[in-house]
């Protein structure tokens, strides 16, 4: 196994929206790289990037996955990544670890919606980019116009130093701006710079050399003066603009034709930083926040980013190695958990290939199995300098079904599962609603969470049925009652008798429910309270209307009688919850629901439509915060009402849009709505 030294390795994302050729072009590199030698194809399911059976199932990318590509006599880790946005936690774990990124926009779709917002993640984490408009061979296909909004929507600093030659069924290779030279090809065969491209080649070279001068005051010096800038200049100048992010250079190509990927690779080698040039920022034992040099002689500082549930080898843990060597068969230190670690024997990662390896050092990427107390986001370290890297921050979670399992031997491993499942992905949650007794996995949207359950069956043998979650209605009273229920039987030998009367009284909203005892004089003896109170509690548990706990509601025991032969705990029992029954039924109950506090971020120009859609789910806006493009709107919203939000919300905005929910408060079900629950939980007894 070849060691690659800090400079000669590039750890590089590649970032879309969904669907414009990331895998497709990660697989042609690997090819033409000769890290592999068949070329697969994401459409027969036989890429190295997406081997998971999921992924092969969808033709998509749901997970991140390691590719290293020798090249030049260095390194490339490139990390495929999904562009679907319910898979955006993986995004951000390979962003976290990539020193720079490869943005691919496809030549027909031009920026879309996924185009902004990995653009905005790699803003976020200060990665030097290029972009590379793939399937130029497609229909409708066309170069220029892609620019424009690459340059509309992203600025100035998007600058071709590729042209095109030709466009959809007639595009045959591209125009090199640096060096002024043509190629086409997959081969990349040099050629004539096509005549018919001359002014356009003409053009955009003085655009890209008049942007790398600005990086420079001494270029920009020599540039007004109307003097040629040298190849090292220009070249040079390019590297700091990229570098420093005022240049995006955009490349073009067609991944599935194989067009233009070696001077992709060549270009990303030449201008996006090694791991020496990006600092590292660690944690101390003290605490203390301090810049780190990436140098193999430094304590050793790996970050785990992703944590994956192999059929295999059991728990696998991917690394990032910030600075220093780690060895197989080693003892680490985990400063994330306080913990020791033994480390077994590492790999370098390619796909789903695992290669072992002696060590990984500075810069580096792989993974390790059977980890003990090692979990994602975790730093580790040697244990006599504990340090720790700031983790990768994941999403919160927005959509939620209720797991219902499809046996009883489903129901004993669900569990199990469900808890592996959150361990691997950071955007998954498990929880138990105490109010409906469901298990709710919480995700980022409906297919992560089919996902998950398909993960569920194929991994561990569960089968699961996902829901919307049940709504945790209560119900209460709205008026004051009086009720009474005499418990008597004779049956054979002695009788049964209980005799309660309760007096109910509504609470304030949030109230609970509460249970005194008036009796006075002995009507019925101490002793038999506590029964009473059983009772009524009990019968609180399932109301009148629909079997939803009663809440909000005190009951009062104040008068009853009992027979010295008779009575007994159980008769008080029954007499007490019947009577509470019979109380409910005459104090006009009412459902109540409860009612979220949510808050919408959205692009401006969304305002309208999010309001609208508010209005038909019953919700009351607060508020609203415009400023800087974006609105901000507060409402409150009834439960039963968002459990669909992620849905409707990515729909109206194309995935522009966030959201945040939370529970504010009960409230009265309307009575149209109250008589629709009530109608549907009878049909479902019967
Ligand atoms: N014509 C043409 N089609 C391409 C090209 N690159 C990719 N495709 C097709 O576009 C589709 C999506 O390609 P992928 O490589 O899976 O795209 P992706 O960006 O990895 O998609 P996600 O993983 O869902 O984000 C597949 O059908 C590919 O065959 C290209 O250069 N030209
Ligand atoms: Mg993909």
């Amino acid at each position: 196994m070849q060691q690659y030294g800090l400079e000669n390795i590039r750890n590089l994302v590649l970032l879309s929206h969904s669907g414009a050729g990331k895998t497709s072009l990660s697989e042609v590199i690997l090819f033409t790289t000769g890290a592999i030698n068949r070329l697969g194809k994401v459409d027969d399911g036989t890429t190295t990037s997406d081997y998971d059976p999921d992924e092969v199932k969808r033709k998509i990318s749901i997970n991140l996955t390691i590719l290293p590509c020798p090249w030049k006599g260095g390194k490339i880790n490139l990390i495929d990544t999904p562009g679907y946005s319910d898979f955006v936690g993986e995004v951000k774990a390979a962003v976290r670890v990539s020193e720079g990124a490869i943005i691919v926009i496809c030549a027909a779709s031009g920026v879309e919606v996924g185009s902004e917002q990995v653009w905005a993640y790699s803003e976020q984490a200060d990665l030097p980019r290029v972009v590379f408009v793939n399937k130029m061979d497609r229909e409708n296909a066309d170069f220029f116009r892609t620019v424009d909004e690459l340059r509309a929507r992203f600025g100035a600093k998007c600058v071709p130093i590729q042209l095109p030659i030709g466009a959809q069924d007639n595009f045959q290779g591209v125009v090199d701006l640096l060096a002024l030279k043509s190629y086409v090809g997959s081969e990349m065969k040099e050629t004539e710079i096509p005549s018919s491209l001359q002014n356009e080649v003409d053009s955009f070279r003085n655009r890209l050399v008049e942007a790398v001068a600005e990086t420079d005051d001494s270029l920009l010096e020599k540039y007004l003066e109307g003097e040629e800038l040298s190849p090292e200049e220009l070249g040079g100048g390019l590297r700091r603009g990229v570098l420093t992010g005022s240049i995006v250079p955009v490349l073009v190509g067609s991944a599935l034709q194989n067009i233009g990927i070696t001077s992709l690779l060549d270009t990303v080698y030449q201008y996006l930083p090694s791991p020496k040039e990006r600092e590292v920022v660690i944690v101390d034992g003290s605490g203390e926040q301090r810049p780190v040099e990436p140098s193999e002689d430094a304590p050793l500082a790996a970050l785990v980013f992703k944590t994956s549930a192999d059929p295999y080898v059991g728990k696998l843990t991917y690394f990032r190695v910030y600075t220093g060597v780690i060895g197989s068969n080693s003892q680490v230190w985990n400063a994330s958990q306080e913990g020791s670690e033994r480390i077994g024997q590492l790999f370098v990662l390619k796909g789903k290939g695992q290669e072992p390896v002696s060590q990984l050092r500075v810069g580096d990427i792989g993974a390790v199995a059977k980890l003990n107390v090692t979990s994602t986001g975790d730093t580790l370290c040697s244990r006599d300098n504990p340090v720790k890297i700031a983790p990768v921050v994941f999403p919160g979670t927005a959509f939620s079904e209720a797991v219902h399992p499809k046996t009883k031997a489903d129901l004993d491993k669900m569990g199990i599962a469900l808890s592996r499942l959150a361990e691997e992905d950071p955007t998954l949650e498990v929880r138990r609603e105490a109010d409906t007794s469901e298990t709710i996995l919480s995700g980022l949207g409906e297919t992560h969470l089919e996902v998950a359950a398909e993960k569920m069956l194929r991994k561990f043998g569960v089968s699961v049925v996902l829901e919307l979650p049940k709504v945790p209605y209560k119900e209460t009273i709205t008026v004051p009652a009086k009720a009474e229920y005499k418990h008597k039987k004779q049956t054979g030998g002695h009788g049964q008798y209980g005799h309660v009367l309760l007096a109910l009284e509504p609470l304030p909203r949030s109230s609970g429910a509460e249970f005194a005892d008036k009796i006075v004089g002995g009507t019925i003896p101490k002793n038999y309270i506590p029964a009473v109170e059983k009772g009524v509690n009990e019968a609180m548990q399932e109301g009148v209307l629909a079997g939803y706990p009663v809440v909000d509601l005190k009951a009062t025991v104040y008068d009853g009688s009992f027979h010295q032969v008779d009575s007994s705990d159980i008769c008080f029992k029954i007499a007490g919850a019947q009577a509470l029954k019979k109380g409910l039924s005459q104090g006009q109950p009412i459902l109540l629901e409860p009612i979220m506090n949510l808050e919408v971020t959205v692009p401006e120009e969304y305002t309208g439509d999010i309001i609208g859609d508010l209005n038909t789910k019953r919700a009351r806006v607060l508020g609203m915060n415009p400023g800087g493009g974006v609105n901000v709107i507060e409402a409150q919203v009834p439960q039963a009402e968002t459990l669909r939000y992620a849905i409707d919300l990515k729909s109206i905005t194309q995935g522009r849009g966030s959201f945040s929910i939370k529970f504010s408060h009960y409230e009265e079900v309307p009575p149209q709505v109250a008589q629709k629950i009530i109608a549907e939980k009878q049909a479902k007894k019967a």
